[in-house]
């Protein structure tokens, strides 16, 4: 079998920081492209500076590094997707459309595109929202992201590309810092308990939200993608449950560590959209085809957070 070759796009963001040392153990440091807008401040291996909206950059980074897969993770994410709708929507629908026809082209085995739990809107169920049911989000980011995993379909059934997508809950982890979404305040507020600061939280106390550890997404991710093709049955993304919590839970979870530690509430715009978006996920589907479990409860990612924070800010 020929030697894979990985390109990560969004490579500096919150989950490409930490996806990419585990592409690089497994596929060996020098055949993992990372690429973004900006160079980032540390040597992170082989990284092109890349601006996915131009397919002739994109289509050039390919061949010349004999590019075989992709993870596709530049986009605009929900609450800055808000500020300007029609930006949002130009920068993740044409990084998008940009990957998929330069993977058709130049015989891509697999390609990589996350979906979110942002796909979900008003007519879903909020509790244990199914995998098959209406779509109708509430933000630009959203409907891009329903965009995209009918554009995946689309591709892998006209010109049988392997395109392969989770719909990730919020992403919760101590690498980097998240790129501007409305779940950003259950990483944020690690930081702040650290450090012994109190807490000012944009969503309500009991705003119950899908969420999930970066150790349970890396898993879920490269476990998806090393799966037998006859196992995926799901080609525009597949539901992923991590752990379910509101704000006071996760508040009483740290106070276990740091019992003087308190937050405020004061709900902005945010709270419409965490609003429209379901409180658990029915992740079945995934665990049937390709057996996935999360390890991450509220404890555990607690304690993971809390003890790898304070190793960066002592
Ligand atoms: P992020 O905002 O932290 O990072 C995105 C990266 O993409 C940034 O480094 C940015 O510079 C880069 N980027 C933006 N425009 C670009 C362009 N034109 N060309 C090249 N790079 C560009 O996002 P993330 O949290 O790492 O999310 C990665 C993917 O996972 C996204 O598709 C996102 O929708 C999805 N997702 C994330 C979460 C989460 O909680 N983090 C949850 C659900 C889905
Ligand atoms: C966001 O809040 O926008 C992201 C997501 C759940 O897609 N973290």
């Amino acid at each position: 079998m020929p030697r894979e070759t990985i390109l990560v796009i969004g490579a500096n963001g919150q989950i490409g920081t930490a996806l990419l040392p585990q592409l690089q153990d497994q596929f060996g440091i020098d055949h993992v492209i990372a690429a973004d807008l900006r160079k980032p401040s540390s040597d992170t291996g082989i990284f092109e500076v890349l601006d996915a909206t131009k397919p002739d950059r994109l289509t050039d980074v390919v061949r010349r590094h004999r590019v075989t897969q992709i993870y596709h993770l530049a986009a605009i994410l929900s609450a800055k997707g808000e500020s300007d709708p029609i930006w949002a929507w130009n920068l993740n629908m044409q990084t998008l459309l940009n990957v998929l026809e330069v993977s058709r082209l130049h015989g891509i085995r697999k390609v990589f595109v996350p979906s979110s739990i942002a796909a979900f809107g008003e007519h879903a169920p909020k509790y244990d929202t199914p995998q098959t049911t209406p779509l109708d989000p509430a933000t630009v980011y959203g409907i891009s992201k329903v965009a995209t995993e009918n554009w995946s379909l689309y591709y892998h059934k006209r010109y049988g590309l392997d395109v392969r997508s989770l719909r990730y809950p919020g992403v919760i982890s101590y690498q980097s810092m998240p790129g501007g979404g409305t779940t950003d305040y259950a990483v944020s507020i690690f930081h702040e308990a650290v450090q012994g600061r109190s807490f000012e939280c944009f969503l309500a106390a009991d705003t119950r939200l899908p969420m999930i550890y970066m150790d349970d997404v890396l898993r879920a991710t490269l476990e998806l993608m090393e799966a037998p093709e006859s196992q995926i049955s799901v080609r525009t993304s597949y539901n992923l449950a991590g752990v379910s919590f509101t704000p006071a839970e996760l508040t009483a979870a740290i106070q276990t560590y740091f019992p003087n530690f308190v937050t405020q509430y004061k709900p902005d715009f945010r709270q419409a959209i965490a609003e429209s978006w379901p409180k658990t996920i029915d992740d079945s589907v995934a665990r049937q085809d390709w057996g996935w479990k999360p390890a991450f409860d509220l404890p555990r990612l607690t304690h993971e957070m809390i003890t790898n924070l304070t190793t960066v800010y002592r």
